[in-house]
């Protein structure tokens, strides 16, 4: 079995946030245990349809997740969670719906430099260009976690030490 909990994980947009999760996931359904990984593809689709990236905006988004992530660990899920939440205040808002207990903050703190080199999406060339305001680490502020239970930068740890660290973490913390 395992305890339900909520494992959040924030950072800059290609910084590895999904990828991580994904992995981690993986790795717990292995082990059979029942998780739901909330992100910006399965959330801004629908429940944040209506919400763009004002701080504002933000702000609802993650209030929602929070809210979803709640009721995800009241219902004994293990909840993982891959969302820039940029901001100190949005990530206390989002732990507000949790027991202290049960919610585990991974700051995934790969370098702005490094994860606009990826620019996966094309995103950061348009920031730049100017082409998307309130872009997150160019024109729109990113307050890095001052207490995170984890620290990865995906340009150094590689994926499977991730996973390694994130699941060892877990265990010491009692949640699997
Ligand atoms: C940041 C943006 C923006 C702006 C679109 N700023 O790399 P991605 O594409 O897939 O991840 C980013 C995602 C961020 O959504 P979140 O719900 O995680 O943000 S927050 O927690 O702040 O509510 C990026 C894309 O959406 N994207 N415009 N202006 N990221």
């Amino acid at each position: 079995g395992h305890k339900s909990a909520v494992i959040w994980f924030t950072g800059l947009s290609g910084s590895g946030k999904s990828t991580v999760a994904n992995a981690l996931e993986q790795a717990l359904v292995e082990q059979g245990k029942h998780t739901y990984l909330l992100d910006g593809d399965n959330v801004r689709h629908g429940l944040c349809a209506d919400l763009g990236f004002s701080a504002e905006d933000r702000t609802e988004n993650l209030r929602r997740v929070g809210a979803v992530a709640g009721l995800m660990v009241d219902a004994g899920l293990l909840v993982l969670s891959a969302f820039i939440s940029p901001y100190r205040n949005q990530r206390e808002l989002v732990k507000s719906f949790i027991p202290a207990d049960r919610f585990i903050e991974i700051h995934i703190s790969t370098p702005l430099e490094v994860c606009e080199q990826r620019d996966v999406k094309g995103l950061y060339k348009k920031a730049r260009a100017g082409e998307i305001s309130n872009f997150t680490g160019i024109s729109d502020p990113y307050e890095a976690p001052e207490h995170a239970d984890l620290v990865l930068d995906t340009s150094v740890t590689s994926l499977e030490d991730s996973v390694k660290q994130l699941l060892q973490l877990l265990t010491l913390k009692g949640i699997i």
